[in-house]
């Protein structure tokens, strides 16, 4: 990395240096030398097929990202929602590279065509009301299009309600970790407040211990959610701006200290499911490919990887944001209804006032 910043310094030192050169030369002008800096036909047709070579290079490199860093991309969308999410992405995707290789290829082709030739000279042309029109009208009615439909799904995304039984999950946000908090018994969340965050008694995320409904609020941290219940979100930070984003789920709010944030959507995909997904396990394999790499190599921390749904923190919130995150289960009813068994309530964890 060094090597390269040096090098890079150094050919931009050269550049500076030529182009002072350049301009030194250019105030010494002499009345023949300047005309050997107008450009000749064999330079205007060179430029040209140079023209044509920046064409295909930026239409080589389009094709060499997309065969090379689709893998990259997330697999298919876990939620409800994320499957129209996801039409509206490749739909956008496709109408820009359409439009883009169409209007590269002619930007280029004209950019020879009319290049600078002896005795030829520009035609004055005013204006063409009708091509202004179709030009105007046509990128007027794609986007609004998009817009429309954009605008469409987000209203459908982010019409958080109480309908079909909601599972009611709080996602706690603090440099640098998640807490879950489940409405319990009741599906309720109990009041909560940072001012009533009490470490020494293990009341970490502020419950108001005097709200009945905090009493059976589980505190969690892993998140587990059943596979086709409605999921509503309600996300709170204790310090700085954080980002609940769950990228399988296509999901993401940020979390705003004093204030709740709210999202909803509903799990499609359990965990064993996903596992099972091709492109999830081609992901797997190559990463623990890597890791016995790295294993072999002596360093630390390279098990065997195995795919996990997460929560992330998308906000730069501090020096260990880029490690803030959750582990997700989406599991059967019954799985998750044996877990949720286990879990202790918030009465039962936190101590008794000394
Ligand atoms: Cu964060």
């Amino acid at each position: 990395m060094t090597t390269l910043l040096i090098l890079t310094v150094l050919v931009l030192v050269a550049i500076a240096i030529w182009q002072m050169g350049k301009i030194f030369e250019l105030s010494q002008l002499k009345a023949d030398a300047s005309r050997a800096q107008i450009a000749n036909d064999t330079d205007n047709k060179n430029q040209g097929y140079l023209l044509f070579a920046f064409l295909i290079f930026i239409y080589g490199i389009t094709i060499f990202s997309f065969a090379k860093y689709s893998k990259f991309l997330l697999p298919e969308a876990a939620s409800a929602h994320g499957q129209g999410y996801d039409n509206l992405m490749w739909i956008s995707f496709a109408v820009i590279f359409f439009v883009q290789t169409i209007t590269q290829a002619l930007l280029h082709y004209f950019g020879y065509k009319y290049r600078g030739e002896e005795g030829k000279k520009a035609l004055f042309y005013a204006d063409n009301d009708r091509l202004e029109f179709i030009w105007t009208i046509i990128p007027v009615v794609v986007l609004a299009g998009l817009i429309i439909w954009g605008l469409y799904s987000w209203t459908n995304i982010m019409d958080i309600n109480e309908e079909d039984d909601p599972l009611i999950v709080e996602l706690y946000a603090q440099q640098f970790n998640w807490t879950a908090r489940y409405g319990g018994e009741d599906n309720v969340l109990g009041d909560a407040s940072v001012r009533l965050i009490d470490i020494d008694r293990a009341n970490v995320i502020g419950l108001d211990e005097a709200d009945p409904n905090a009493t059976d609020d589980i505190i969690v941290k892993e998140l587990h959610l059943p596979v086709g219940r409605k999921v509503n979100f309600y996300m709170r930070s204790q310090d700085v701006l954080h980002s609940a984003y769950m990228p399988h789920f296509r999901a993401q709010m940020n979390c705003v200290p004093g204030m709740v944030t709210q999202f909803s959507f509903t799990p499609t995909i359990t965990t064993e499911e996903m596992r099972l997904n091709p492109e999830v396990v081609d992901k797997v394999k190559r990463t623990n490919v890597i890791r016995a790499e790295k294993a072999a190599q002596g360093e630390p921390n390279m098990d065997p990887w195995e795919f996990d749904y997460v929560l992330l923190c998308n906000k730069i919130c501090g020096k260990s944001h880029y490690n803030m995150q959750m582990k997700i289960i989406v599991e059967t009813e019954e799985e998750y209804n044996k877990w949720m068994e286990s879990q202790k309530t918030f009465a039962e964890t936190v101590l008794p006032v000394q």
